[in-house]
């Protein structure tokens, strides 16, 4: 049946979208994709504050070079400014860490310097570079990316600051705390305890100065939808279980996997494509999968993180930062003690947020922050109603820029954790995790035998090298169609339509 097999794509995301479109413009008759909420995108999400477009999912291109394909499909779409697409910006190497101009306030009400952050700025980057050699050395000194940092800022910073002044090396170590907080949103963990040393490096960066949409992210998926068929992707259509290892008749033919929606539609498939984020498989794996995932996965699903890194845009009338800054580091003056979780998450939860990025440019947003919060001082954020979280930042703001009449216009947060389709943000490397579970995770079930790839895996969580980007996940929905068309173009299976 080849071309003529039944394909059902779970989920609408960019690696849903991007497995569509290459087995349609393979010749693919029968592919349909079933998606839990009323909208294409997923965790590529645009949306809007007053008049400004804001992303609530993903917020820029990693690495927007000629081997992102996120890159090449958008400058074809035309959706970036004309800086980005420069060579000279794509040429420059960041290593993932954008070179942004900083400002550091702190919980005193005062700005500090260049100079005295300088060195523990300088250190901590020093730290994040060494910690992503050990996946290639074959053994760590530590097991978490966490111990590791905190150990080696106790020892260097003894040695390098030695002769400056207790209040000095005290705030600096205060900005290391600070520090350790973005790592949690960039890597999506609730405390670098937990995510893995071994595993750090296997997170690859791309060359590319990383940009963002101009008129929103979305767009990338407005284009790619416009290139499907019509009609191939049911709406409002959760999937509740995928039967698979079945022999179930049809029109005359059989198959071996059954989609149940809950709706209660029950549709026959000869090959699923599973695009759901790795938080969602983790808390539902149990019912989704009939009969469920072999001990070997699930174990790898279990082992791998997901966790929860969160938005919270704040609109001003007047800047409070300097004119050319792109980042806003909030140092409490208490955490010399190199913490990145706080103790009392009710209490005190806003002191995990690290900060802001400053929406540029100005005469697009006017003067919009984004600030940002990781892990369960984050998911207890979400819970909150919307005032108690403009109370709280408009109380940090007073109290880190001294100035008791800054009052923000508005305010407004993604609650990533609670949505039931993600039940997250991303994937990250957890303690004790190695590339073999991600390659666990995108093994097909089962690999071989009469009826093999009855159930394909994609999505972000399965790139073994990309898991957590948009383009990571484009790829694997393309690996996953690729997987399916060289299946159906070997001898020993190929079997031509008959007219
Ligand atoms: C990037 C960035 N970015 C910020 C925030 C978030 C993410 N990412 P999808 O979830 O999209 O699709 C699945 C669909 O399945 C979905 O539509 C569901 O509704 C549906 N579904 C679920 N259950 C179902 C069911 N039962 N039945 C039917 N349908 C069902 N990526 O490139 N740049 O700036 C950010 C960011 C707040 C939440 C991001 C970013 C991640 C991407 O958004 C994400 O990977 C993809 O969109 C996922 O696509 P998908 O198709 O797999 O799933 C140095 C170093 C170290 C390590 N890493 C650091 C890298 C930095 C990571 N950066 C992220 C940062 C931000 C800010």
């Amino acid at each position: 049946h080849g071309l003529d097999s039944q394909i059902v794509i779970v989920g609408c995301g960019i690696s849903g979208i991007g497995a569509a479109l290459k087995l349609t413009k393979h010749g693919f008759r029968n592919v349909r994709i079933l998606e839990a909420t009323g909208r294409s995108g997923g965790r590529i999400k645009t949306g809007r504050m007053g008049n400004n477009i804001i992303e609530i999912g993903a917020n820029w291109i990693h690495g927007p070079s000629e081997a992102n394909p996120v890159f090449c499909l958008s400058r074809q779409y035309s959706l970036l400014d004309p800086e980005s697409l420069t060579q000279e910006n794509q040429d420059l190497d960041i290593g993932g860490h954008p070179p942004w101009v900083p400002n550091w306030f702190s919980s005193s009400g005062r700005k500090l310097t260049p100079e005295l952050m300088g060195p523990a700025v300088e250190l901590f980057a020093e730290l994040l570079e060494e910690g992503g050699e050990f996946s290639e050395q074959g053994g760590e000194p530590y097991s978490s990316v966490g111990e590791f940092i905190r150990a080696e800022v106790r020892q260097r910073a003894a040695e390098r600051w030695q002769g400056d002044s207790p209040s000095c090396q005290s705030v600096r170590l205060s900005l290391i705390s600070t520090l350790l907080k973005v790592e949690c949103c960039v890597n999506g963990t609730h405390t670098l305890d937990t995510l893995g040393l071994g595993a750090f490096g296997l997170y690859k960066t791309l060359p590319g100065l990383d940009c963002t949409f101009p008129r929103g992210y979305e767009g990338l998926i407005y284009n790619l939808m416009k290139e499907l068929p019509a009609g191939i992707v049911s709406y409002r259509r959760p999937v509740s279980c995928v039967h698979w290892q079945r022999v179930v008749r049809k029109g005359g033919r059989e198959y071996p996997v059954v989609v149940e929606c809950e709706d209660g539609e029950r549709i026959p498939a000869d090959h699923v494509i599973l695009t759901v984020p790795l938080g969602y498989l983790k808390k539902h794996h149990g019912t989704l999968l009939s009969p469920p995932l072999p001990l070997h996965k699930l174990h790898s699903v279990q082992r791998m993180g997901f966790g929860t890194n969160n938005k919270i845009f704040v609109e001003f009338d007047q800047p409070w930062w300097d004119d050319d800054c792109e980042v806003i580091y909030l140092v409490w003056e208490n955490e010399s003690d190199l913490v990145d979780q706080v103790s009392d998450v009710e209490r005190l939860w806003i002191k995990k947020l690290f900060g802001f990025t400053v929406l540029k440019p100005t005469e697009r947003y006017g003067h919009v922050l984004c600030g940002w919060i990781a892990g369960h001082e984050s998911e207890f954020m979400e819970t909150l109603p919307e005032q108690d979280v403009t109370h709280s930042i408009t109380h940090l703001i007073r109290r880190f820029t001294g100035n008791p009449t800054i009052t923000p216009r508005r305010v407004l947060r993604s609650q990533w954790f609670h949505d039931p389709w993600t039940c997250g943000s991303y994937t990250y490397t957890a303690t004790g995790t190695s590339l073999q579970d991600i390659h666990n995770l995108a093994e097909p079930l089962p690999q071989q035998g009469e009826q093999p790839l009855q159930v394909l895996f994609a999505g972000e969580a399965t790139h073994p090298s990309f898991f957590s980007t948009v383009h990571g996940a484009l790829l694997t929905g393309w690996r996953e169609a690729d997987r399916l068309i060289s299946h159906y173009s070997t001898p020993s299976t190929f079997q031509p339509t008959r007219s």
